[in-house]
């Protein structure tokens, strides 16, 4: 891991990068572009070129806000640029396949938000264009970008290393509860043509992934029930999602461009077509059994993901909510003086750690994003594989797909396709 040893910079090739989409991900990715080249020592430098967004007025602003140099209302612009090298997609679902093969034909690099799709088959595409793209040294990185808050860094470390032995258990939960009041309007998130699936892809989507990284191990098969608690939800929405407010009467009540769902607002309700919560169980290759819970309605749970592993040799626990911290449990030590114990992951020993502050000083959310910029920028100057690949984006596709049509079958043991 590079470390911050203030070395003098040499000239570096410069990365141009065109952003599209910049609600609450596009601030994550851009806050990630502004921060990575100042605390690690990067073979190219990124360069925030171009920020696309569709309503003129808000993309202007967004771009002289999120430090972008310039605006466009035409993501198809950015890919005509010879100065843009990477194409970073924070869009709703619908539009990740057609922007990320595009960007792919034309010869960019794509780093595009998770899911990596709305379907398999869409997946599928965005695989294959991006396995044809690297014949060429261009690469794709899906962003799950929990992986890289280093105290889950640690824990596959941990588990690669064989300190957990055989995993027989991975117990993931990703808690929410932003649409809890049936007032809540009927954003994107709510409605499948945009998003794909609800609390399954947008937050399930996290954990199925995390399970995979831990482990090394692949998801086998699954036995789901999902719930749409709310089935009918106000129009209008000024927000995209966690913090969307019903729409201001003073205002056309039309939703925002680049957010939200193309339903005209008023009194009336819609539909929603995604479910509130999902929860499953899943065999792995290794022979785990896995319990997953994602949910919107969790009250009290704003953002929490947790995620335990057990193995014949120990165990590794992780709550978001002290994100900083890792428990482990090492089982081949005396019984008398086991037990779990907090490893607080800030030393610079620790993955990613060293760029940052001295041992103790919390990282938050954020630098998981900074990190995830880090190691895409690595992987393109070396002409490597990027981790999570769409490969890795089209197998948690298909497992939420699983998820699906388990639940649709009442539980059926459903496998997961290959
Ligand atoms: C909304 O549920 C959301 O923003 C997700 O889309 C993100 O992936 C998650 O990290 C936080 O919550």
């Amino acid at each position: 891991m590079s470390s911050l040893a203030h070395r003098p910079r040499t000239a570096r090739p410069l990365l141009g990068i065109g952003m599209v989409g910049h609600a609450f991900m596009g601030r994550t990715h851009s806050h990630a572009w502004r921060s990575v080249d100042a605390f690690f020592d990067l073979p190219v430098q990124p360069d925030m070129r171009v920020v696309a967004g569709r309503d003129a007025a808000r993309v202007e602003t967004a771009a002289a806000r999120l430090g972008w140099a310039e605006a466009s209302t035409d993501w198809r612009e950015l890919l005509d640029r010879d100065d843009i090298g990477l194409i970073d997609i924070c869009t709703q679902g619908a539009s990740h396949a057609e922007i990320a093969i595009a960007a792919l034909e034309a010869g960019k690099h794509v780093l595009c938000e998770k899911p990596l799709a709305n379907t398999p088959a869409e997946a599928a595409a965005m695989a294959r264009a991006a396995a044809k793209a690297a014949e060429n040294g261009i690469v794709a990185m899906v962003g799950f970008n929990y992986r890289r808050v280093p105290a889950l860094s640690l824990a596959r470390s941990l588990v690669a290393e064989g300190r957990l032995g055989t995993i027989r258990h991975v117990r993931a939960r990703y808690l929410q509860d932003w649409i809890v009041d049936p007032e809540h309007p009927l954003v994107w998130r709510l409605v499948r043509e945009q998003a794909g699936s609800g609390a399954l892809g947008d937050i399930g989507a996290h954990i199925v992934d995390l399970a995979e990284f831990l482990t090394g191990e692949r998801i086998t098969g699954v036995s789901a029930i999902t719930e749409t608690f709310v089935r009918e939800r106000p129009l209008g929405v000024a927000g995209s999602g966690i913090g969307a407010q019903a729409a201001d009467p003073s205002t056309s009540g039309l939703p925002a461009a680049g957010t939200t769902t193309d339903l005209t607002a008023g009194t009336a309700t819609g539909t929603v077509t995604v479910d509130d919560a999902a929860v499953f169980l899943a065999r792995t290759t290794g022979g785990a059994l896995a319990t997953f819970e994602a949910t919107r309605f969790a009250t009290g749970r704003k953002n929490a993901l947790s995620i335990e592993l057990n193995g014949s040799r120990g165990s590794v626990a992780f709550d978001f909510a002290a994100m900083n911290d890792l428990w482990f449990h090492d089982h081949t030590e005396p019984a008398a003086t086991a037990g779990f114990r907090r490893i607080d992951v800030t030393e610079p020993s620790h993955p990613y750690a060293s760029a940052w502050w001295p041992p103790g000083h919390a990282l938050g959310y954020e630098h998981s994003f900074t990190h995830q910029a880090r190691d895409l920028i690595e992987a393109i100057a070396t002409g490597s594989t990027p981790e999570p690949s769409f490969e890795d984006g089209l197998r948690v596709q298909r497992i939420l797909a699983a998820v699906e049509s388990s639940a649709a079958n009442q539980s059926l043991w459903t496998p997961v396709e290959t």
